[in-house]
């Protein structure tokens, strides 16, 4: 039974509505020790923002055993110092050279509007089932180098990886299997890493395989680069399109104005992304002793920073459950770059290196589908989420406009 007065993340409350449990845990305290999770919960906007920009005072040592073992080597998010820094250097080039290069971005519009027209002649569809997903899944595979024939292939893969690393509640079983898995997605990436070598292409991997060793990469990290931006880029893609359609055709006036000035449609996704973060736990463990909004954390204890949460600090934004376009304290100038003023993608040094990618194309996307969403309007009870540690639409009903 839930009991409101002790509040946790493994409740089935928590899977229905997380956002009603962090507030039950805000009324206890704004760091709060979720007791069954045995983690400390941090709820405020400031005090997410400082475990995350103190990665001395808060590792990322969780993920050897939380990441490790599925990716098969260590990856930036491990780093710090030197390595970190010239690793983050490369990779950001290799997405730099891969993603902005003037065919990357045709390629993921032309993507969206193929799905859309797919949908045209039905009365009714998922949107999450039909469209961003296997949008995601595309983008993906394009931005890593692999092949269409193979996606069905690196699909389930991928899935047992993403629950290896954010699942909350483990049951031994299912891990064996989830890590096999991972096991057959390291030595596919790795065959395809020695194709690449011989006949470079324009993706990603052919970069690292060409470039990846001037920058201190082994092949095994290129490997596991490789499987983390698979999963970082891919997860969290198809909720975001999924929520942008949504609270788009919840909300006819916003529609009105942002299809009048498509300039509006960034201000549009920073606001997605703060009241519907994709990444709602950022683990962290306390080097020594730490101290935040006056609680005080035991060393080596695991750190919950919990996004959803401090999106809806009522310190940190006005109503803050309520969807703004261009909020005052959303300012869009910095809103994809470590100075933003949410924490959708993190802050300091572990900041997403992804964020522009997002930013491009998530509005790309958006662009080519709002001609489409005319057709289309929300069925009725449209929306089902799933998932907490990364959390998004399940089901997204949309039945064609009589008109
Ligand atoms: C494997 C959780 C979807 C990241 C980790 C090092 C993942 C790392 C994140 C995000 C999003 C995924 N952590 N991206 O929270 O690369």
């Amino acid at each position: 039974m839930y009991d409101p007065q002790s509040p946790t993340l493994l409740s089935g409350e928590a899977l229905k509505d997380p956002y009603a449990v962090y507030e039950d845990m805000r009324r206890q305290a704004p760091v709060y020790y979720d007791r069954l999770a045995h983690a400390w919960c941090i709820l405020t906007f400031d005090g997410v923002r400082q475990v995350l920009k103190d990665a001395d005072g808060f590792s990322s040592d969780h993920l050897r055993e939380r990441a490790e073992p599925v990716l098969g080597a260590r990856v930036l998010a491990q780093m710090t110092g030197s390595e970190h820094d010239e690793k983050k250097v490369a990779t950001l080039r290799g997405l730099a050279e891969i993603a902005m290069d003037g065919y990357y971005l045709p390629a993921v519009e032309h993507t969206m509007s193929r799905l859309w027209e797919k949908a045209e002649g039905k009365t009714s569809i998922d949107f999450v089932s039909e469209i961003a997903n296997p949008f995601a899944i595309e983008v993906t595979c394009r931005l890593i180098g692999i092949g269409q024939r193979w996606q069905n292939r690196v699909v389930p893969w991928n899935r047992s990886v993403v629950e290896f690393i954010t699942l909350l509640q483990k049951e031994p079983h299912d891990m064996s299997r989830r890590l096999a898995d991972a096991g057959y997605f390291r030595a596919f990436i790795l065959r395809l890493l020695e194709v690449r070598r011989r006949q470079p292409r324009r993706d990603l991997l052919s970069f690292l395989a060409r470039q990846g060793s001037e920058y201190g990469f082994s092949d095994n990290e290129i490997v596991a680069l490789a499987l983390n931006i698979f999963l970082a880029a891919s997860e969290p893609l198809d909720k975001v399109m999924s929520y942008m359609v949504f609270e788009m055709l919840n909300m006819p006036d916003v529609f009105a104005t942002v299809k009048e000035n498509p300039r509006e449609v960034s201000k549009f996704l920073v606001e997605v992304l703060r009241l519907h973060p994709p990444v709602q736990i950022i683990p962290r463990i306390s080097v020594g002793e730490q101290t935040v909004e006056g609680v005080s954390i035991p060393a080596g204890s695991m750190v919950y920073c919990l996004i959803g949460a401090a999106h809806r600090d009522p310190r940190q934004f006005k109503d803050p459950g309520v969807f703004v376009l261009g909020r005052e304290d959303n300012l869009i100038r910095s809103a994809f770059s470590p100075s933003a003023q949410h924490v959708a993608f993190g802050s300091g040094l572990h900041f997403c290196i992804g964020s522009m990618l997002a930013r491009r194309q998530l509005e790309a996307a958006f662009r080519v589908s709002m001609d489409y969403l005319d057709h289309w309007q929300l069925a009725a009870d449209p929306l089902e989420e799933r998932g907490l540690y990364t959390r998004g639409p399940s089901h997204l009903r949309l039945e064609r406009t009589r008109s």
